[in-house]
C-alpha cells in the first residue's frame, strides 16, 4: 500500500514510480539544458539576409550587430563574439599574458580549467563557499605563489562572485582577474550587468544557455588595447590583407550564429521571467521534503538573474533517499536531472593524474558535488512538468524504502579516467 498523498498541488504519480515497475511519467526525456527557440520568424528573416548577402562569416554584418546588442545588454565597451565559450576563454586568457599558474575553482565546468591546462597554464584549484558554489577569496589568497599570474572566478549559475573581494586581491597581489561567466547572461553585481568585471569576462552562447547562438561566445571588456588584441587573435593574427602582426587562431562566428544570437538576446526576458516563475513552483512544491535545499539566487531588490539553473542540494543526513539515489528514481521516469559539476574538475582527467592529493585541499567542492542535483526548467518547462515532477520526489521521499530496495547497490562513484 502506498503512503496518502501529501496536500500539496504537485501530481501524484496515478501509476508506480517508474523504478518500482511502472511506466515512465515522461514518454519523452525532459532536459535540463533544453535549448530556446527565440522568434522562428525573426531567426529566419535574418538567415535569408545573409543568404542573400552572401556573406557568411569573418566579422559580417549580424556578428557586428549582435556585437553592438551586447554592449548595450551588458554596459561595457566592447564585446568581440566568438565561435564558442571555451575558444573565447583561451584566446582571453592568451590575450592577458597569463602563465605559470592560475588559480581556478574546480567546482565548474571542465572547460575553464581546460583553457588554461590546453596552453601549459597550470590550474590550481581552489575550494569554494558552501552557501554559494562561489570561489572562496580566502582560499585564492592561500594559493598564490610566486608563478600566479591570475585568478579566474566563475559566476556559478549566474550569481556573481564576491568581484570586489577577488579584485582587492588581485590588485594588492599584482594578479590579472579574469571572470568566466558562461552562466551570468543578464545578471548583475551590485546592479550593474556583468560583463564589466575584473580585466575581461567571457560568456558562452552554446545551445543549452539562456542566450544562445547555437554555438558561440564572447569576451566583454572595457579595455580598447585587449578588445583590439582579441579582434586579431580570434583572427589569426590578420590585420589587413596578407598582414599578420600576432599569433592567432580561428575563433570568429558565422552569420548564421550570429543569427540566433541576436534573436535569442531579444528574447532573455521573456526566458528568464519564465525561468524565475519556474523556479518559485519548485520552491514551493519541493518545500516540507527533507532533506532538500533549493538554491537562492542572491536576487535582493535592484539584481537581476536569469534563472537558468534550479539547483537542489540533497543532504544524505535528512533526506530519505541519497542524491544518486533520486537521480536513478528521476532518470527512470525520463527526467535527466544532471549532477553538474560532478566530480570537480579536479576528479577529472588530465587533472586527476597531475594533483592526485587535490581532493584533500576541496572539501568544500567534494561536498557540494555529492550533494547538487539539477532540475530540468527553460521555456519547455511548466508548471504540469514541475508538479510531476515534484510529485516523484514526494512520492519516492514517501515510498523510500522500496525504492531503495529496488535500485542496485550504488556503485563506486570514483571516475576513471587516463590520459590518452
Ligand atoms: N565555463 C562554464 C562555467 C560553462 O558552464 C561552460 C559550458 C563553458 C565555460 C564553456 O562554454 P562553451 O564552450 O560550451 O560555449 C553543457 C554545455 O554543453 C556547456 O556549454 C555548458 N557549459 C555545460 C554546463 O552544460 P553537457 O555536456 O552537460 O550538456 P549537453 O551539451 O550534452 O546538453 C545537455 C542536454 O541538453 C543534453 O543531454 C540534451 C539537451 N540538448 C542539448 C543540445 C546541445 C538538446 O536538447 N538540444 C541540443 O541541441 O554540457
Amino acid at each position: 500500500m502506498h503512503a496518502p498523498e501529501p496536500a500539496r498541488s504537485h501530481a501524484w504519480k496515478p501509476t508506480p514510480l517508474a523504478v518500482l515497475g511502472g511506466a515512465p511519467a515522461f514518454a519523452e526525456p525532459l532536459h535540463v539544458g533544453r535549448p530556446n527557440v527565440p522568434d522562428r520568424a525573426k531567426l529566419l528573416e535574418r538567415v535569408a539576409g545573409a543568404l542573400d548577402r552572401r556573406w557568411f562569416t569573418n566579422d559580417g554584418p549580424l556578428v557586428q550587430e549582435f556585437e553592438a546588442a551586447l554592449v548595450r545588454q551588458l554596459q561595457v565597451k566592447h564585446v568581440v563574439a566568438m565561435c564558442n565559450g571555451t575558444t573565447a576563454l583561451e584566446i582571453a586568457v592568451r590575450a592577458l599574458g597569463l602563465n605559470g599558474e592560475v588559480v581556478v575553482p574546480s567546482f565548474t565546468f571542465v572547460a575553464t580549467a581546460h583553457a588554461l591546462q590546453w596552453q601549459e597554464i597550470a590550474p590550481v584549484f581552489a575550494d569554494i563557499e558552501p552557501a554559494t558554489h562561489l570561489l572562496d577569496p580566502a582560499q585564492v589568497e592561500r594559493l598564490i605563489t610566486p608563478r600566479t599570474t591570475g585568478i579566474i572566478g566563475v559566476h556559478t549559475w549566474g550569481r556573481p562572485c564576491d568581484v570586489e573581494a577577488l579584485q582587492e586581491i588581485a590588485d594588492r597581489r599584482g594578479l590579472t582577474l579574469l571572470f568566466d561567466a558562461a552562466h551570468a547572461m543578464g545578471s548583475t553585481y551590485g546592479g550593474a550587468p556583468i560583463g564589466r568585471f575584473g580585466a575581461a569576462e567571457v560568456f558562452s552562447f552554446h545551445a543549452t544557455k539562456c542566450v544562445h547562438s547555437f554555438e558561440g561566445g564572447a569576451v566583454a571588456t572595457n579595455n580598447d588595447v585587449l578588445a583590439e588584441k582579441l579582434r586579431l587573435m580570434r583572427n589569426f593574427g590578420f590585420a589587413g590583407y596578407d598582414r599578420v602582426v600576432y599569433l592567432g587562431i580561428n575563433g570568429k562566428l558565422s552569420e548564421i550564429h550570429a543569427a540566433m544570437g541576436l534573436t535569442s538576446l531579444e528574447d532573455l526576458p521573456r526566458v528568464a521571467a519564465h525561468n524565475r516563475r519556474n523556479l518559485e513552483l519548485y520552491r514551493r512544491e519541493l518545500a516540507g521534503l527533507s532533506g532538500l535545499r533549493l538554491l537562492d539566487y542572491d536576487d535582493a531588490a535592484g539584481e537581476s538573474r536569469n534563472y537558468q539553473y534550479v539547483v537542489v542540494e540533497c543532504d544524505a543526513a535528512a533526506s530519505p533517499l541519497a542524491r544518486d539515489e533520486l537521480l536513478a528514481v528521476l532518470t527512470a521516469e525520463n527526467v535527466r536531472a544532471r549532477r553538474y559539476f560532478y566530480p570537480g574538475c579536479h576528479r577529472m582527467e588530465p587533472y586527476r593524474s597531475l594533483l592526485p592529493d587535490a581532493s584533500q585541499r576541496l572539501p568544500v567542492t567534494e561536498a557540494i558535488a555529492a550533494k547538487v542535483l539539477l532540475l530540468p526548467t527553460g521555456p519547455t518547462i511548466g508548471e504540469t512538468e514541475i508538479l510531476t515532477i515534484c510529485g516523484i520526489l514526494h512520492r519516492a521521499a514517501a515510498e523510500s524504502v522500496a525504492v531503495r530496495g529496488a535500485l542496485p547497490p550504488p556503485a563506486g562513484n570514483e571516475p576513471t579516467g587516463r590520459i590518452l
